[in-house]
């Protein structure tokens, strides 16, 4: 029976999987009970939601025992998240050093990145957060590896070809993550029948087209690569192919620009722009800067692709990516 989730459940279930406390995550899973459509076919999804609200709540009453994971819980940044998984040695600390500003341990040998390390990617004037992870295997696959590919907004997947084993390995890194709840698919959403079950859009990332062996290399593993993922061909060391990885990762973080303007000022602040995910509104945009301006919100002015200049407009006006708004109390 499909379950009919409402949009305010989706909402909530999106916020879920964004929270980074275990207080967010708690009044996260409160509303998506309350918005769970209560019949048969919810039965399972209303006790596993009480049964996540249940642990939540003994994380929060015990912080000492929930200090290891919080450590794992990376305050978000920028427009979005992108978390770069796959085998060992496939590239994934010198794609985070190629396309931020950090400066991850690179080396020959595998398990060289032991803990999630983030970084900055800067984007025209946005960034988009990039987060790399220790390697995973048939025998290894860190719990906080899952999190962060459910709370991501994209997937970096990527394939070695460096090594003979390339495949293989990834062949590997791929079923624990598709065995697991965290799972990796063409697009991001979530499973309606079976919930915590959810999908991560994810790009293929072939790495180190460089080497001379390469081309064999990936005619050899094709066989390996029989699911459906949209690919990019790189070199991160060279580097190489990575412009079209850095637009493809900031698209895939579907949020538009937005920059505010002050009603009594002539011009706006083009320096730092609001992101807000496509499809929301000027009210969205005053609840982003303050519960107050929300609160006191009566009407706004754009200036933008889709809107004369300064036309008048109400709370639900869906934003266009660089437009520039004026908002009236
Ligand atoms: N030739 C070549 N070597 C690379 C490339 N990317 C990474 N490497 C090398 O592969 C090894 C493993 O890289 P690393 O980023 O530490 O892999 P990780 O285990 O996935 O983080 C290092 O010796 C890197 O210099 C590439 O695009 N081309
Ligand atoms: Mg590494």
């Amino acid at each position: 029976m499909p379950a009919n989730l409402t949009l305010q459940y989706h909402k909530a279930e999106q916020a879920y999987r964004r929270a980074t406390t275990p207080q967010e995550e708690l009044d996260c899973l409160q509303l998506m009970l309350k918005e769970l459509p209560k019949h048969k076919g919810t039965d399972k999804m209303q006790a596993d939601l009480k049964q996540k609200i249940s642990r939540v709540k003994k994380e929060i009453s015990k912080p000492q025992k929930s200090a290891v994971k919080k450590g794992f819980r990376l305050q978000r940044h920028g427009a979005g998240r992108a978390v770069i998984v796959g085998g060992p040695n496939a590239g994934k600390s010198q794609l985070l050093a190629a396309l931020t500003n950090a400066t991850p341990e690179i080396a020959e040998y595998p398990f060289s990145t032991r803990e999630p390390q983030p970084g900055i990617m800067p984007w025209e004037d946005v960034v988009v957060q990039l987060v790399d992870t220790p390697p995973i295997t048939a025998d290894v696959f860190a719990p906080e590896i899952q999190a962060l590919i459910r709370g991501a907004e994209l997937v970096l997947f990527m394939l070695n070809l460096g090594d003979d084993e390339g495949g293989q390995e990834m062949q590997e890194a791929f079923q624990q993550i598709q065995n697991s709840r965290s799972r990796m698919g063409p697009e991001t959403c979530v499973d309606e029948e079976d919930i915590g079950l959810t999908y991560t859009q994810t790009i293929l990332v072939i790495n180190k087209v460089d080497l001379p062996e390469a081309n064999d290399r990936l005619e050899f593993f094709r066989d390996y690569l029989d699911f459906e993922l949209p690919t990019l061909e790189i070199s991160a060391l060279e580097p190489r192919g990575l412009e079209p990885l850095r637009k493809a990762i900031y698209e895939a973080m579907d949020v538009v620009r937005v920059y505010t303007k002050l009603p009594n000022k002539k011009e706006a602040d083009m320096a730092s722009p609001f992101t807000l995910k496509r499809g929301q509104t000027v009210l969205d945009l005053a609840e982003l800067i303050h519960r107050d301006v929300a609160k006191n919100f009566k009407s706004a002015r754009v200036w933008g692709s889709q809107m004369h200049d300064g036309s008048s407009v109400k709370g639900d006006y869906v934003l266009s990516d660089q437009d520039i708004v004026e908002l009236n109390s």
